[in-house]
């Protein structure tokens, strides 16, 4: 993993994320990272639409983008996210998503959420989960930016009401939590960090151009993970990985055992000679 940048305020983004539930790192991705991305993303992309109104009907998503290429690695453990979230969830904390997220020109916006809705824990609380947002085409007012509710990471359940619940997808959100959303302007290349617990969505799209974006999101050790990338990324990709990854993608044991592979360590299960110990079953093979 990289150096830490020595000009990067943790305290002052941690203060952020404490008062408004987000915090945007403005230039988070080089323009040479950003390239690596625009060409590493090209070629999932402009193949597939999303299933429903959550997804995105006129939008495009690339999931397990960790396992797409070293960029994605990279980026996945940038030592100013880790700095925060090392600040925020417990030790061993764990990738839940990864993915892209290409707004297309006539997308509606995104029903009004918050990304650990599925914890069912009674708010206000901690959030179980940290997500990041990168803009890889800059954030503008009418190509489908993120749009939040400040303060609303503190909200109760009452308050989050009519928000989307993972049922009903096609539901406006009432209208005065509709008017409290702001949107996020951002310079292509930036990054917003923000609770689980905070309102959100992805505006429409208005523009003729389309809003392309990725989402690393972060969830505490105990918790389960969005994408279950001990299937999604093949073994043999995940052993070339640095162990600060590995550890995120849950090869690592939450004391006293949590994550064990047969009473080992789950690293082992990576090696070329593990031989699994249950393969002698019949229906093994
Ligand atoms: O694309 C965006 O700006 C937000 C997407 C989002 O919040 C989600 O898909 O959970």
């Amino acid at each position: 993993m990289a150096d830490l940048d020595p000009g990067f305020d943790a305290t002052a983004h941690l203060q952020a994320l404490e008062a408004q539930g987000y915090t945007v790192i403005p230039d988070f991705l080089t323009p040479d990272r950003l390239r690596q991305v625009r060409e590493g993303l090209a070629p999932h992309l402009s193949s597939h639409a999303g299933r429903n109104n959550f997804e995105g009907l006129q939008t495009e998503r690339v999931y397990t983008l960790v396992g797409r290429g070293r960029v994605f690695e990279d980026i996945a453990e940038d030592p100013r996210v880790m700095a925060l979230l090392d600040a925020l969830l417990q030790p061993g904390y764990l990738l839940t998503a990864s993915q892209a997220i290409c707004i297309y020109p006539g997308e509606t916006a995104q029903p009004v959420h918050h990304d650990d809705v599925f914890y069912p824990l009674a708010r206000p609380r901690a959030s179980v989960s940290l997500s990041t947002i990168v803009a890889v085409d800059a954030f503008t007012a009418d190509n489908g930016c993120t749009e939040v509710i400040p303060g609303s990471h503190r909200w109760s359940d009452a308050e989050v009401a009519g928000a989307y619940d993972g049922h009903d997808a096609d539901a406006p959100p009432p209208p005065a939590m509709a008017a409290r959303l702001v949107p996020l302007l951002m310079p292509a290349g930036a990054c917003v960090v923000f609770h689980g617990t905070l309102l959100h969505r992805g505006g429409a799209n208005r523009s003729s151009g389309a809003r392309l974006a990725f989402s690393n999101q972060y969830c505490q050790p105990w918790a389960r993970t969005q994408e279950n990338f001990y299937l999604g990324i093949p073994p043999n990709l995940v052993r070339g990985m640095s162990p600060r990854l590995q550890t995120l993608l849950g090869y690592d044991i939450l004391p006293p055992f949590m994550g064990h592979v047969t009473a080992s360590h789950p690293t082992k299960a990576l090696r070329e000679d593990y031989r699994n110990a249950v393969a002698t079953h019949p229906r093994a093979d």
